[in-house]
């Protein structure tokens, strides 16, 4: 379809660092033919397509490699034009080695992310499809591996496509109206045609754009921030939830300075973690600085973790933190209960008592954020969640302009004022698919991709 880049890439799909196995992917007329004139054992031009041929790369007389080589004809290839991938052995100089070979031969070093998007430019995939496949490499957990399936076979073209569908039969109608006004009786196109059309539309688009929320949280994560007054605990929680000693723990307290950072997956959805210095007014200068970082972790937070200590009474800071907290998704923990206990529990609505050093403690913390963040609700997912920031940027214009057109309705304005809004609304999702997408949009896209993609 698109002929103006008849080039044969090529680069190494697999990550650079010494491995079992690394493969160099080419794609392009000339990718046998110039793989060929490296190979020896077979003439990869007269083998079977989809097959596997043992062989080795050699430069000139030079044995450079023992090789695999995947020879996969056009169109059924991931970009729909000849494809070679050689299996070479996986060190960085080898690997490297062969690139260069193929590159001396012809091909071109293929961009980030080339290969998918010479798949979506030849009509393979569509532009929802390619996200997943940059949405697959970057899932952090099961769930948004799943998300990122449910775009990758298809399922979120389907959807988009069922409402350009019903938005194009709006327009149509308005059409025809305005095409042939002397049928007003017959064909009208009055509020009560397109009224209960767009009310629909306008509610199920509304379902997905909830959802998206949810979806967001899946795929970038909760940040969390562990808050709390100086020797609390903070950094012992941290660590005994990320199972790993990754920050400081002393007695003395004003331990950390600067932020730790870790991740945990919860239930399927990915929780990072940020301990942060204890607050209090520091004298010394930089852990002053932290406190500062401190808080302003804390404002950015969408899960507060903060941590008292049951050992000692509850301070002003203490206090002052409770109050700065009080709207923010918050857990509080009561923290060494193996020690004295001088905390007015009754004080406190909603806490945890728990000790650090307590493994079945950690758990109930756990358990706790599953419930705070209904984590279950979140993980529920079906297909038409669409937790792609561009999709859901677009969709939401497509909302809006739905809810213009609906009130031109209301108002009764002309029905050609009506149809700018539904052709908006109709383009807007055109352009979530690439059917209306601007060159500099594809090129961005797919600049996002890691290289060999
Ligand atoms: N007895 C007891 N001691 C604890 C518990 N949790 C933490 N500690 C101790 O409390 C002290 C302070 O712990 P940290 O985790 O460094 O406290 P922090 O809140 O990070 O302190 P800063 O970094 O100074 O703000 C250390 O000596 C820990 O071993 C607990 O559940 N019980
Ligand atoms: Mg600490």
């Amino acid at each position: 379809m698109y002929n103006y880049f008849k080039d044969t890439i090529a680069s190494i799909s697999t990550a650079l660092a010494n491995g079992a196995i690394s493969i160099v992917r080419l794609s392009g007329d000339d990718a046998i033919n110039i793989v060929n004139s490296i190979f020896k054992n077979k003439d990869l031009t007269k083998v079977k397509p989809h097959t596997i041929t043992y062989g080795h790369i050699y430069d000139n007389d030079e044995v450079i490699d023992e090789v695999l080589v995947s020879v996969f004809k056009a169109p059924k290839t991931f970009t729909r034009e000849d494809v070679v991938e050689i299996n070479c052995h996986g060190g960085i100089y080898v690997t490297n080695k062969i690139l260069e070979l193929v590159l001396s031969k012809g091909a071109r070093l293929a961009e980030p992310g080339e290969f998918t998007k010479r798949a979506y430019l030849n009509g393979r995939i569509d532009l929802t499809q390619a996200e997943s496949v940059m949405d697959i490499i970057e899932a952090k957990t099961k769930t948004s591996l799943k998300m990122a399936n449910y775009g990758l076979s298809g399922e979120t073209k389907k959807l988009i496509s069922n409402f350009k569908e019903k938005i194009l039969k709006c327009i149509l109608e308005i059409e025809v109206n305005i095409d042939y006004p002397e049928y007003k009786d017959e064909i009208q196109v009055t509020t009560d045609i397109l009224k209960p059309n767009v009310d629909m539309l306008i509610s199920d688009i509304k379902a997905i754009i909830d959802k998206a929320e949810q979806a967001s949280i899946i795929k970038n994560g909760i940040k969390t921030a562990i808050i709390g007054k100086p020797n609390v605990g903070k950094s012992s929680l941290l660590n005994a939830l990320l199972k790993e000693d990754k920050a400081i723990v002393t007695n003395i307290a004003g331990t950390t300075r600067d932020i730790v950072e870790g991740n945990i997956n919860v239930g399927g959805v990915l929780l990072h973690l940020i301990d942060t210095a204890g607050i209090r007014d520091a004298s010394d200068k930089v852990e002053q600085i932290g406190v500062n970082k401190s808080k302003q972790v804390l404002s950015e937070a969408e899960l507060v973790i903060l941590v008292f200590d049951y050992s000692e009474k509850l301070s002003e800071i203490d206090i002052e933190l409770l109050k700065e907290t009080k709207d923010k998704t918050r857990i509080i923990i009561v923290n060494k209960n193996d020690l004295n206990k001088l905390i007015n529990l009754d004080e406190l609505d909603d806490y945890l008592l728990i000790s650090s050093f307590n493994e079945n403690d950690i758990e109930k913390v756990t358990e706790k954020i599953k419930e705070i963040c209904r984590i279950s609700d979140i993980t529920d997912i079906d297909s038409s969640y669409i937790g792609n920031s561009r999709q859901m940027g677009l969709l939401r214009r497509c909302f809006d302009s739905l809810i213009e057109a609906k009130k031109g309705i209301e108002n009764n304005d002309p029905i050609d004022l009506i149809n700018i809004d539904l052709t908006n609304s109709y383009n807007y999702l055109l352009e979530i698919l690439g059917e209306l997408s601007t060159a500099d949009l594809v090129d961005e896209m797919f600049s996002r991709f890691c290289l060999g993609k």
